[in-house]
């Protein structure tokens, strides 16, 4: 009997350290995405497989288009990395986007995002950059397929020198034209450092 109440006793006071239930999580401010619609999946339903928006457009919600042009491209036509969309980083020509969000100054922060190409093309460069920060990757679409666009995951490391960054993402394949490297799932979080 001693033993069964001690086991009473000790499961009450376990269940008093268990979470209420309904009681939000603690914010876990490390794993936070500072992005807005880094997935580019917000923004004007469209019927076609994809549509160009240009510089100075307000229809990518999140994001300025602040150079040349870019498509939001639906799954109808190729596989996104990520939800029902993706982008293509040049429209008509090669573009640039551009969000900016709060940090912290002199923390370290993670720029990630799936990376492909259009099928059945050679090298495309897409460069970010935060501040005086940058660097570009390569990407090449010989082996890709609509359906197998053969996304893959990078990320890009950078100091904060502000409350506020910017970070600009950009394809930088001179004569490219309509066809270029493309992007999903874009996140930026805060490293321990
Ligand atoms: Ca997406």
């Amino acid at each position: 009997m001693r033993m069964f109440i001690f086991i009473l006793v000790a499961t009450a006071f376990v269940g008093l350290t268990l979470p209420v239930a309904g009681k939000p999580a603690p914010k876990r401010a490390l794993d936070e995405n500072l992005l807005t619609n880094g997935d580019f999946e917000d923004g004007p339903k469209i019927t076609q497989q994809w549509i160009t928006f240009s510089a100075g457009s307000k229809h990518l919600p999140g994001w300025e288009i602040i150079r040349g042009d870019v498509d939001i491209v639906e799954d109808s036509f190729w596989t996104p990395a990520e939800g029902k969309r993706s982008l293509d980083l040049n429209g008509l020509e090669p573009g640039a986007i551009r969000q900016s969000f709060l940090t912290e100054k002199n923390k370290k922060y993670r720029v990630q995002f799936l990376i492909s190409c259009t099928p059945r093309t050679t090298e495309r460069k897409v460069k970010v950059a935060v501040g005086k920060e940058s660097h570009i990757f390569t990407v090449d679409g010989t082996n890709n397929g609509y359906k197998e666009m053969n996304w893959t995951r990078v990320s890009w490391d950078f100091i904060a020198t502000d409350e506020k960054s910017v970070l600009d993402i950009s394809s930088e394949t001179k004569n490219s034209g309509a066809v270029g490297p493309a992007i999903d799932d874009v996140t930026v979080r805060r490293l321990k450092s």
